[in-house]
Parts: structure tokens; C-alpha cells; sequence
């Protein structure tokens, strides 16, 4: 089988080759965290941000919390995807909706590019988390679009392309707090104002995943499916515990899974993983994907502290999932 991966081609995606003996599905960066936690003088920390290729470089979409505590989106560009230059000030939206001013909070953003443009989605604030979004054509100027959904809601994630004709994006309906459950469900809207047909797509499982999962990085598009990256949550006796399994789904019914891995594909396991604002976090929020080679780049929050990468094949992913599926 040879899989065909849909998608930009990526030449100068950032790059590691596995380690020599490693028997590991995804590898991490030797010199992770690509972002430490001070980069930028107002920062607390820096994780859980989106990244994506662009005109022969990179920019992004970084969740920065301040040094009040505050969530805040901030713009990047990199050359080669591992150094990064952040913008000091937060994104300042141009917003024409009254009622989504002033901007409270924004966090765990993700990037997409459909058609002629970016798309950001991120856990938004409006009387309780919920999904915002906006576009952007140069990652200076970012238009806001109205919320996606009611609160409370996390984890809206875009398809990269329309799906039966419609836009299409992943979500989690959640709580006002530190959500105790959560399954990803899918949605359609033609104009991405109005969001409906409205389908489960995946519930919490065993083990790694057993108390709430949500969508990760963009789907990758591939010939055996939608090869989709999410984080999953256990509940230890000492808290919270965030890793990362992967799913293909249906490429014209999103909502149908074809494969889900029951071993998740990465957990918190390094020190930049197990120690920092909150530990034992893995949380992926982008993957920039190399078509021509299969190399893929998974950009994931440490800690809530730091940003780091891990590399892996597409095309090993994909049979990994299928060698690994629980259904
Ligand atoms: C989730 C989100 C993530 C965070 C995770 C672990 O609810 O807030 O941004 O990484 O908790 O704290």
C-alpha cells in the first residue's frame, strides 16, 4: 500500500532522524523546548500553539500566558521552524462584533489554511469558554469571526478543506472549569457563522484516554482517511495527565472512525513534559506535514510551560493507528 498524503509539499520542515534503537512511533527533538518559557519579557510561560508553513517559512499562532496570569495569542515567524520570533504584544483583533469586545481570553489556538486564507480557532471567552475564530492573510492584521459555538466549549479544530461542501471543524463540548469529561464531536456551516449537522464523532476510552479526549493538530488528509492527532486525559491520584493517541477517520463522514490507537503515541515522560506550570502535559495543538516525504513535525505544549516537537512518518502513523486500533 502506498498511502498518499494530501497536502502541501514542506521541503525545508524541520527535521531529526530517529535515534538510532528507537522502536518510538514519534521521537522528540533533541534540543527540545524549541520555546523556553521567557522568550518574550511579558511571558509566564509559552505552550500550546499552532504553526504553519508559509511563503518558504513559518508562522504561528502562540498561546502566551503573561506574567498576570492572563491568556493571551501572540503572532510568530521562524525561517526554520525551531527558532522563533514572537511578537511582544498580544494579537490585537479587528473585531466589527460588538458583543465579542472586549477580548477577555484566548488560549490553545489552532492554524489552518483553507482556500485563500489562515483560520485561527481558539478556546475563547465569552461568558465562559467557547471557540472563536479569525482569519488572517500575513499573521499582522487578524479579523475576528463570530464564536462557533455556545459556551462552554474547547478544542475547535478546522478541517483544512471544505467537507461536503461545507466548513468543517472538530470540537468538545465542556464545562466552566476544569472539564471532568469530554468527547469530540464534529460540525458543518457554509459561511463559518451558522454551525450545525451536528454529529458525535468519539468518546473517552480506557487507560490513557479515559477521562476526556480532544482534537489535537489539523487533520492530515490522507488516502486511508483523516489522520487525526488528540490528546487524551487520565485521572491519577496526583491529578490530570495529558498524552497524545491518534485516529483516522472517514474522509467524506468525518464522524466515522476507521482506526483509533488503544497505546497512546506520546505521554509525558521527559523532565520539560513532567515538570513545570501544571505537569504531566503533552498537549499538540499543530503538525506541519512534509507531502512529499511523509516527514511530519508535531508542535506540542510541555507542562503548560514550554513548546516542543516531536517527529515522526505519516505514512508509520497511519499503520500504526491500524496496527493498534482498539475498534
Ligand atoms: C486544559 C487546557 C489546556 C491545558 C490543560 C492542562 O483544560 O486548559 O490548555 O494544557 O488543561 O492544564
Amino acid at each position: 500500500m502506498k498511502l498518499k498524503i494530501y497536502g502541501p509539499e514542506v521541503p525545508n520542515i524541520p527535521w531529526e532522524e530517529r535515534p538510532p534503537g528507537s522502536g518510538e512511533v514519534l521521537w522528540r527533538y533533541s534540543k527540545n523546548p524549541v520555546i523556553p518559557r521567557n522568550l518574550i519579557p511579558c511571558a509566564n510561560s509559552i505552550f500550546n500553539s499552532a504553526v504553519v508553513p508559509y511563503q518558504g517559512e513559518f508562522r504561528g499562532v502562540f498561546r502566551v500566558d503573561n506574567r498576570a496570569r492572563e491568556m493571551c495569542l501572540h503572532s510568530g515567524r521562524s525561517r526554520d521552524g525551531l527558532n522563533w520570533e514572537l511578537d511582544p504584544e498580544p494579537i490585537a483583533f479587528i473585531c466589527g462584533i460588538d458583543e465579542l469586545k472586549p477580548f477577555v481570553y484566548g488560549y490553545d489556538p489552532r492554524v489552518t489554511w483553507i482556500e485563500d486564507r489562515y483560520y485561527v480557532t481558539w478556546c475563547n471567552w465569552y461568558h465562559g469558554p467557547t471557540i472563536g475564530a479569525a482569519y488572517t492573510f500575513d499573521f499582522e492584521k487578524f479579523y475576528q469571526l463570530e464564536n462557533a459555538f455556545l459556551p462552554f466549549n474547547r478544542n475547535g479544530v478546522l478541517f483544512p478543506r471544505r467537507i461536503n461542501g461545507n466548513y468543517a471543524m472538530l470540537s468538545r463540548p465542556s464545562d466552566n472549569g476544569h472539564t471532568p469529561f469530554g468527547d469530540i464531536f464534529y460540525s458543518e456551516s457554509p459561511d463559518l457563522t451558522y454551525w450545525g449537522r451536528h454529529r458525535f464523532v468519539m468518546a473517552t476510552a480506557g487507560g490513557w484516554q479515559s477521562t476526556k479526549i480532544g482534537a489535537g493538530p489539523v487533520p492530515i488528509e490522507t488516502s486511508e482517511g483523516w489522520l487525526l492527532i488528540y490528546h487524551g486525559v487520565l485521572t491519577s491520584c496526583n491529578g490530570f495527565v495529558y498524552s497524545a493517541g491518534a485516529a483516522l477517520l472517514d474522509l467524506d463522514q468525518p464522524w466515522k472512525v476507521i482506526a483509533r490507537t488503544r497505546p497512546y503515541i506520546i505521554s509525558p515522560q521527559t523532565y520539560y513534559e513532567c515538570v513545570g506550570d501544571v505537569p504531566n502535559v503533552v498537549f499538540p495543538c499543530a503538525a506541519l506535514v512534509d507531502s512529499a516525504t511523509g516527514r511530519l513535525a508535531l508542535y506540542y505544549g510541555g507542562a503548560d510551560t514550554v513548546v516542543a516537537v516531536a517527529f515522526g512518518y505519516v505514512q508509520e502513523l497511519v499503520q500504526f493507528v491500524k496496527d493498534n486500533s482498539m475498534i
